[in-house]
């Protein structure tokens, strides 16, 4: 007998209800790690709200500081990154913050102090296509660290953190929160009228193939043979090419859409531009939750690479398994001629 009636199945679900419902469902869950998300959904609304208004408040434009890796900071990267450090600050379980605008982490507290977690967030990636206001986003993480040890930035870089959630925040024509705990993806969209994120799609589950590409063509003279080889044969196959040049934007159009986004190594980046702790493994579990692959040029699975160094980087290969398994087949084709 099919006891759903229309309101069982789709009664409004807010983001902090679904964390709620989500932690009564796992028995000895302390709440930790809901207060944490907690902490996220309140800084993204803030800096979705700055994003919104970027112009009226002249938030645009360049700082004269550069961040860790040379870029010029924008404004709002620099705010953003200070909004979320003020709402994660207060959070007694975290241990540690890593975020894409320090070179240096923020260690709050040791792990004998409680600090269980930390959280790892590219606050604003994309920042430089607001000023055109294209979709940018906050993307993030949240690890486990080791029991063992002090914690801090060795926590962090242990083969025995774990990644217990990720997602992203796209400040678009709506403000839509993508979040796995393991458990699938779950998107949410930000009621302005009621200043709550909620429930928009259970368990995003991406097509297996998709024919459209996404990938920066105008570094195709930088790319490994393998990687053009690929695309003559996408542009023989009729794939269509869609590139936002803005990863939370290019990304979330692939787990909707399905297809595939590649940012690979180039002669002039041998270790690709996209950084691997805060950009490239958020969206690998998400790709994965989601039912996709996210991987190296090489095959290696993105989430399982062991990183040495916080900011490095890491060439981004993503979507549809149908579509990342094609890719690998020219690519690997490639390194055996
Ligand atoms: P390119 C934005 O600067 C970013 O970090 C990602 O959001 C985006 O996917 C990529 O760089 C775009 O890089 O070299 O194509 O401009």
């Amino acid at each position: 007998m099919d006891h759903s009636t229309p309101w069982t199945d789709d009664n409004l679900m807010s983001l902090q209800s679904h964390v709620l419902a989500g932690e009564r469902a796992h028995p000895g869950a302390t709440g930790d790690f809901s207060w944490i998300l907690s902490a996220i959904s309140l800084a993204t609304k803030t800096i979705g709200n700055k994003v919104r208004r970027a112009r009226i408040e002249d938030v645009l434009g360049e700082l004269a500081a550069e961040n860790t890796h040379g870029e010029r900071q924008q404004k709002l990267d620099v705010i953003a990154n200070d909004v979320i450090k003020s709402c994660l600050g207060s959070r007694a379980n975290i241990g540690v913050l890593v975020s894409e605008e320090e070179e240096e982490p923020t260690v709050l507290r040791t792990r004998d102090a409680g600090g269980r977690y930390a959280v790892l967030f590219d606050p604003l990636d994309g920042s430089s296509n607001i000023d055109v206001s294209v979709g940018v986003g906050t993307i993030f993480s949240v690890m486990r660290l080791p029991d063992e040890g002090k914690g801090g930035v060795d926590a962090v870089l242990s083969p025995n953190a774990t990644i217990v959630a990720s997602g992203y925040v796209l400040y678009g024509s709506s403000t839509v929160f993508m979040l796995t705990t393991g458990d699938g993806v779950d998107m949410f969209v930000l009621d302005h009228s009621i200043g709550s994120y909620v429930l928009a799609k259970r368990s995003v589950n991406m097509p297996h193939t998709r024919a459209i590409y996404s990938i920066n063509e105008a570094y195709s003279k930088r790319f490994p043979k393998g990687v053009t080889s690929y695309l003559d044969w996408a542009h023989t196959e009729g794939y269509s090419s869609r590139y936002i040049g803005s990863m939370v934007a290019d990304v979330h159009r692939t787990l909707l859409k399905g297809g595939i986004f590649i940012y690979p190594a180039t002669s002039d980046r041998p270790q690709g531009k996209l950084r691997l702790l805060y950009e490239a493994q958020p969206m690998a579990m998400l790709v994965e939750q989601a039912g996709g692959r996210a991987v190296t040029e090489t095959g290696q699975r993105i989430l399982d690479l062991d990183p040495t160094d916080l900011h490095e980087r890491t060439s981004v290969i993503l979507g549809s398994t149908g579509e990342v398994d094609q890719f690998l087949r020219h690519v690997q084709t490639d390194h055996h001629q």
